[in-house]
């Protein structure tokens, strides 16, 4: 296979380094490799599969000769460089938020709707974290019964706010445990003018507020699923920042056209890709985030029926947002992209 020459912008942050920890895993065929950041680490050194790399200081140039660009620095960063890399001839599979809702680019969850990667005019979107993993649990569901409604409430790790995140909650626990005062400057919007504590603390708030009292978290999860699916997909959500390090969960209530028993649910799911049906109440055994981190599949579990409704089924779904809810998904789409175009 023909090896690709790789950037990836956002390199000494949480889904960044995962990338770089997961091109060398999956033995992606890579040629040249760029890292890039901020003016603040320019300079540093970081080893990738046993090779010294500089961190360079993104700039419009930092795009010649590159085939593949991961971008994962924040959506004002990919507004600002993306069409410069486009310019270079390289392909941008963006992490953040920027471009996912322009009709022209496509958004992808290669489980779901691979086929929309052959679409992209220069920049693929990946989908934010909760959105794929909910995305990757519905789509055989869809397919099989039709969904009329979904219900989500999510339960969300605190490095789905990067490194700073999880420092923030870290430093929390070791100030309560030694008695002294939390502070807090990050959660639950690092621009924000409030901050709150997460340790032993739940935050109803993920990104800002915008319309109707949303948070833009819950708005993402609403309008990307409708894009991925391409149909208008009737479904609220709640998203909550809880006290967990890495792997977010969902309560997901999804009403169905068509009937479908937990059975039929739990062995569809089994044969679904990308997931991993952990559902044996008698054993006690159910997806949780200590257990699911660092781990590639979506899991799912207490899978039972929702007998408030005609056709209604309730699930738990767990991911490592940072690998599936982001690395793996913009690796896969690379992947798919050098197998479909050498
Ligand atoms: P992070 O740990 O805070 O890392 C941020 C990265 O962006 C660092 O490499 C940082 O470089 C770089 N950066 C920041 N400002 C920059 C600038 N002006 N120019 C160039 N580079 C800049 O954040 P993260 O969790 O990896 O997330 C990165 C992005 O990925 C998010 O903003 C989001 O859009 C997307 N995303 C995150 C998640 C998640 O679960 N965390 C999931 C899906 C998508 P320095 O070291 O130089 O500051
Ligand atoms: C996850 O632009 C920014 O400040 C990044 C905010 C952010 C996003 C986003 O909107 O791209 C932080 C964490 C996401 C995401 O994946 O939607």
């Amino acid at each position: 296979m023909k090896k690709q020459n790789v950037a990836v912008l956002g390199a000494t942050g949480a889904v960044g380094e995962e990338i770089l920890n997961m091109l060398v895993e999956r033995a992606f065929p890579l040629g040249e490799l760029r890292l890039l950041a901020s003016p603040r680490s320019a300079g540093q050194k970081k080893v990738v599969d046993g090779k010294e790399y500089v961190i360079e200081a993104v700039s419009e140039d930092s795009f010649e000769n590159i085939d593949i660009a991961f971008f994962c620095a924040g959506g004002s960063v990919s507004e600002k460089y993306a069409k410069h890399a486009v310019k270079a001839g390289a392909v941008v599979i963006d992490n953040t938020s920027a471009f996912r809702l322009k009709p022209d680019i496509p958004l992808v969850v290669p489980e779901v709707n691979g086929e929309d990667i052959l679409k992209h005019q220069g920049i693929i979107a990946n989908p934010n974290c909760s959105t794929t993993i909910m995305a990757v649990a519905l789509a055989p569901i869809h397919k099989k019964a039709q969904i009329k409604r979904v219900v989500v409430s999510t339960y969300q790790a605190v490095s789905g706010a990067g490194f700073a995140g999880m420092q923030e909650l870290e430093q929390q626990v070791r100030d309560y445990v030694a008695d002294k005062p939390m502070e807090a400057n990050v959660l639950p919007v690092a621009s924000g003018e409030k901050h709150y504590p997460i340790a032993f603390n739940a935050i109803p708030q993920i990104d800002v507020f915008e319309e109707g009292d949303y948070t833009k978290e819950e708005w993402k999860m609403i309008k990307e699923t409708q894009k991925i699916f391409n149909e208008p997909l009737r479904i609220t959500a709640t998203t909550v920042r809880l006290p967990i390090m890495r792997s977010h969960c969902e309560s997901i209530n999804v009403e169905t056209e068509l009937p479908l028993s937990p059975e039929e649910c739990k062995e569809l799911l089994r044969q679904a890709p990308g997931i991993e049906v952990l559902d044996e109440v008698a054993e006690q055994q159910y997806p949780m985030p200590i257990f699911t981190s660092g781990k590639d599949p979506v899991y799912v579990g207490r899978i039972r029926k929702d007998f408030s409704v005609k056709n209604g089924i309730n699930l738990w779904v767990v991911g490592d947002q940072i690998r599936k809810g982001a690395a793996l998904n913009a690796i896969q789409i690379a992947e798919f992209l050098t197998q479909n175009l050498g």
